[in-house]
């Protein structure tokens, strides 16, 4: 039985992505698999913001067909939001994907199969007894009452050419801060209790502004909410760390 990382927004950085890898040895210096049995979740937010988000989809996907059963992504609003202007660029979709760090050469590297992967990535995920998902925000509970309900409802939104169902599906992802402030816990339990899991794990929303500190500050991921909420996204685009956090 192998140990599970998790790492999220990546936002483009994949020089930082190659090096937090390398360092827990799960890829060598070819970027071929070397994590065995290790389970690795990438939570979403791969591209914008950054440098060269098509490169990180390659990298991971690469990853992916080298460990399909080890190397898994979760849908962020920055894949919706790709997806929703690559499918509907004359649409409100265009504006909001410049306006948050779109990059032209991610969308001109992206392949149908691309797109086709994109349109299928599961929204959220158990991993043991932890429930991961890109966003910290109750509204993935309007898709379903249980994860495989999630990820259908989702996928089948996704899978549609509905440009509204599209964009609903990006502004929920957009959502954040439900488990931090003094209802956090309450919150959180609700979710779990719905869900399953005895942890949420999220990225999205970066450590560094619900600690209200500079993300330059932060050194590692941030347990919340009565430790019922682990948050791991250190704000690389921020000039924060990019975290590779080991699940125990
Ligand atoms: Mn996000």
């Amino acid at each position: 039985m192998g140990s599970t990382y998790v790492v999220s927004d990546v936002h483009g950085h994949l020089d930082d992505l190659r090096e937090v890898l390398q360092h827990a040895g799960l890829v060598d210096g070819e970027d071929r698999w070397t994590g065995g049995e290790t389970d690795l979740w990438v939570l979403g937010d791969l591209v914008d913001r950054g440098p060269d988000g098509i490169g990180v989809i390659r990298f991971v996907r690469s990853l992916q067909e080298q460990a399909p059963d080890r190397v898994r992504v979760l849908l962020g609003n920055h894949e919706a939001l790709m997806l929703g202007y690559h499918l509907f660029p004359d649409t409100r979709f265009a504006e909001l994907w410049l306006l948050n760090g779109g990059h032209e050469m991610d969308q001109a590297g992206l392949t149908a199969d691309d797109v086709a992967w994109v349109r299928r990535l599961p929204a959220m995920a158990r991993a043991g007894d932890r429930l991961l998902m890109h966003s910290d925000t109750t509204d993935y509970l309007a898709w379903g009452s249980s994860v495989d309900e999630v990820n259908a409802t989702v996928a089948g939104l996704l899978a549609g050419d509905d440009a509204q169902e599209h964009f609903d599906v990006f502004a929920a992802l957009t959502s954040r801060f439900d488990f931090n402030g003094t209802d956090g816990a309450r919150v959180a339990r609700a979710v779990l209790d719905t869900l399953g899991g005895e942890q949420i794990v999220h990225g999205h929303s970066i450590i560094g502004s619900l600690l209200d500190v500079p993300s330059a500050q932060v050194e590692g991921p941030l347990t919340y909410a009565d430790g019922l909420v682990v948050a791991i996204d250190g704000g690389r685009y921020d000039g924060g760390p990019l975290l590779l956090v080991a699940l125990s």
